[in-house]
């Protein structure tokens, strides 16, 4: 192989295995998220019960991306936080904003999701009365978030809008930390 591999960012960037966990409430569509990551299609999800894993790669990235259901998370917590690079979590931008406020904090103070950068799906914004990604961010009060890197970004789990735009954000925050 020459100095010019096939993907170049390969000789500025080494390649980089990182853990994902896509978190969220019921319904906001963390199963859809994860196969736009993985497939870049829409897969019809049905609710999760376990876990599904998937290899997500972008650029020098190669991320498992684990979306676990939550009553296995509440089991399983313990062993799957402690090695997260990155937090994904998804919101029902038309929904529940209170309700994902306080699953949201809860996992931010956790002691062992201390490390992980944050990136927040405002979901579903194909519907009428979804918020714009500047109200969510009021919502779910990210703006006292200290001492982590976060963004939140507005998604369409049906088109993939709004992916890229995470993965990209993912794979620069990822690389900055490594
Ligand atoms: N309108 C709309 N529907 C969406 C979007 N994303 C996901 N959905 C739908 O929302 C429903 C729930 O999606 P899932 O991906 O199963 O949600 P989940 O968070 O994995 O749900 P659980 O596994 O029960 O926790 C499904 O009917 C999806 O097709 C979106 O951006 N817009
Ligand atoms: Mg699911």
């Amino acid at each position: 192989m020459g100095l010019f591999s096939s993907k170049p960012w390969n000789y500025f960037f080494r390649d980089l295995e990182c853990r994902a966990l896509i978190l969220g409430l019921d319904g906001a569509g963390k199963t859809t998220i994860l196969y736009q990551l993985r497939l870049k299609k829409f897969i019809a999800a049905t609710p999760t019960i376990g876990f599904n894993v998937e290899t997500v790669n972008h650029k020098n990235i190669s991320m498992s991306v684990w979306d676990i259901g939550r009553e296995h998370l509440r089991t399983l917590r313990k062993h799957y936080f402690p090695s997260t690079d990155a937090m994904i979590f998804v919101v029902d931008s038309s929904e529940r904003l209170n309700e994902a406020r306080e699953e949201l904090w809860d996992l931010l103070r956790d002691p062992d999701l201390q490390k992980p950068v944050l990136l927040v799906l405002a979901n579903k914004q194909d519907l009428p009365r979804a918020m714009e990604t500047c109200q969510v961010t009021e919502a779910l009060e990210l703006d006292k978030i200290e001492g982590r890197e976060w963004n939140v970004i507005g998604t369409n789990g049906l088109t993939g809008d709004g992916r890229n735009k995470g993965l990209e954000w993912l794979s620069e925050k990822l690389n900055q930390k490594k």
